[in-house]
């Protein structure tokens, strides 16, 4: 999975990017017009209570990859320019975070002169709309040239799909917020779309902002938040000064503040929820580990996350949840006797935080 981080010039990008991968960009690397990549691994009390309960050769979290984009010029109009770079390297990203500024910083201006997170939100709405408009419309033209001459089961199938979100687009409707069937969205799958890529709103604040952050953050939510839309807030700056801390520093710091969890904690659970992604878990003496699947992904498929091969050979899978794993006081064989201890069939929808051990012949 990966996820971009986007956002207009000094909107604290890499200031979020440096918390998150705890990182230390220095000011050459920040001046460089490249995409900054790192992969981070998700935080997971359950993986750390099982690895504590198992003392295994090794501890597997799941990890997320996460890039700093670049490429949003001031033009001398004085607009922001959005370029064929930006947008393409934008494409092959799972979601996007976009960071909107609310922090007030005189020595580095907001590029539009005032601190607006809607306007800003808007910017790149519009802006991702404009291109998604581009790329359906020239699809649409292609397609009727060619259903005319010859008829084309797959394009007159397609097509309906494209009209549909082509009006969504010109009514102003980014198309992540809207009720996709399967089918519609495995059409629109292979156009990359930038609208249609589930957005987290992170809102910037300085430490100093806890009353604007009362205030602005429900009016962002309110706003803009919908079916593939999530609104968060971080404090940019102490995020990153605590991403170099150890993790009992770090709580004394946030308890300090009165902020609840770390950034990396709230930004990787809300992107997880808005990508329909959820985590089972395998143990044992030799590794345990957490594996990312999609929401409703049955047994059979989640075995294949493991190893292809365990997919095609999948005889049953062990199934016991974490909780009730824990309730029997980390044993599977009191949670046996408890009656929490299932055999499962290839169809069984896998739940958060099952723990499995996949039979395969
Ligand atoms: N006062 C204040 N300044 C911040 C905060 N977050 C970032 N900055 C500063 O704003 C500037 C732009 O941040 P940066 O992360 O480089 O933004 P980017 O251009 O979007 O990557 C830098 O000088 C940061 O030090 C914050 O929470 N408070
Ligand atoms: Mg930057």
């Amino acid at each position: 999975m990966q996820l971009g981080i986007v956002g207009l010039p000094f909107s604290g990008k890499s200031t979020l990017f440096q918390a998150l991968t705890r990182t230390h960009l220095d000011s050459a690397a920040m001046a460089k017009r490249e995409a900054h990549v790192a992969i981070v691994r998700v935080p997971d009390e359950r993986l750390d209570r099982c690895s504590a309960i198992f003392s295994p050769k090794s501890t597997v979290y799941a990890t997320i990859e996460l890039v700093d984009v670049p490429g949003l010029k001031k033009a001398e109009s004085g607009t922001t320019q959005f370029t064929t770079g930006f947008l393409s390297a934008v494409k092959t990203n799972d979601a996007l975070i976009q960071a909107v500024r609310l922090f007030a910083n005189d020595a580095v201006p907001h590029p539009d002169g005032s601190i607006d997170p809607l306007r800003d939100v808007a910017t790149f709405e519009t802006e991702f709309i404009l291109a998604d408009m581009a790329v359906l419309e020239s699809r649409i033209e292609k397609i009727n040239k060619q259903i005319a001459r010859a008829h084309d089961e797959q394009m007159t199938r397609e097509l309906p799909v494209l009209e549909k979100c082509l009006a969504l687009l010109q009514a102003e409707k980014p198309l992540r917020n809207e009720d996709l069937s399967r089918e519609e969205l495995k059409i629109l799958k292979t156009y990359q779309l930038l609208s249609l890529k589930p957005m987290l709103i992170a809102l910037s604040l300085d430490e100093s902002q806890q009353s604007i952050m009362e205030e602005e953050v429900p009016r962002v939510v309110a706003a803009k938040a919908g079916l593939g839309t999530r609104v968060v807030a971080f404090f940019g700056k102490i995020d990153m000064e605590m991403s170099e801390l150890s993790a009992e520093e770090a709580k004394m710091f946030r308890d300090e503040y009165g902020i609840r969890e770390s950034a990396l904690d709230t930004l990787i659970r809300e992107a997880y929820a808005l990508l329909g992604l959820q985590s089972f878990l395998t143990v044992g003496e030799d590794e345990c580990r957490a594996w990312t699947i999609r929401t409703g992904m049955t047994a059979q498929e989640a075995a294949g996350v493991i190893h292809s091969d365990f997919a095609a050979s999948f005889i049953r899978a062990e199934v016991v949840h974490y909780d009730d794993f824990i309730n029997a006081g980390g044993s599977f064989a009191k949670a046996k006797e408890a009656g929490h201890w299932r055999l499962e069939g290839k169809g069984y929808e896998v739940k958060d935080g099952d723990i499995l051990n996949i039979r395969h012949g």
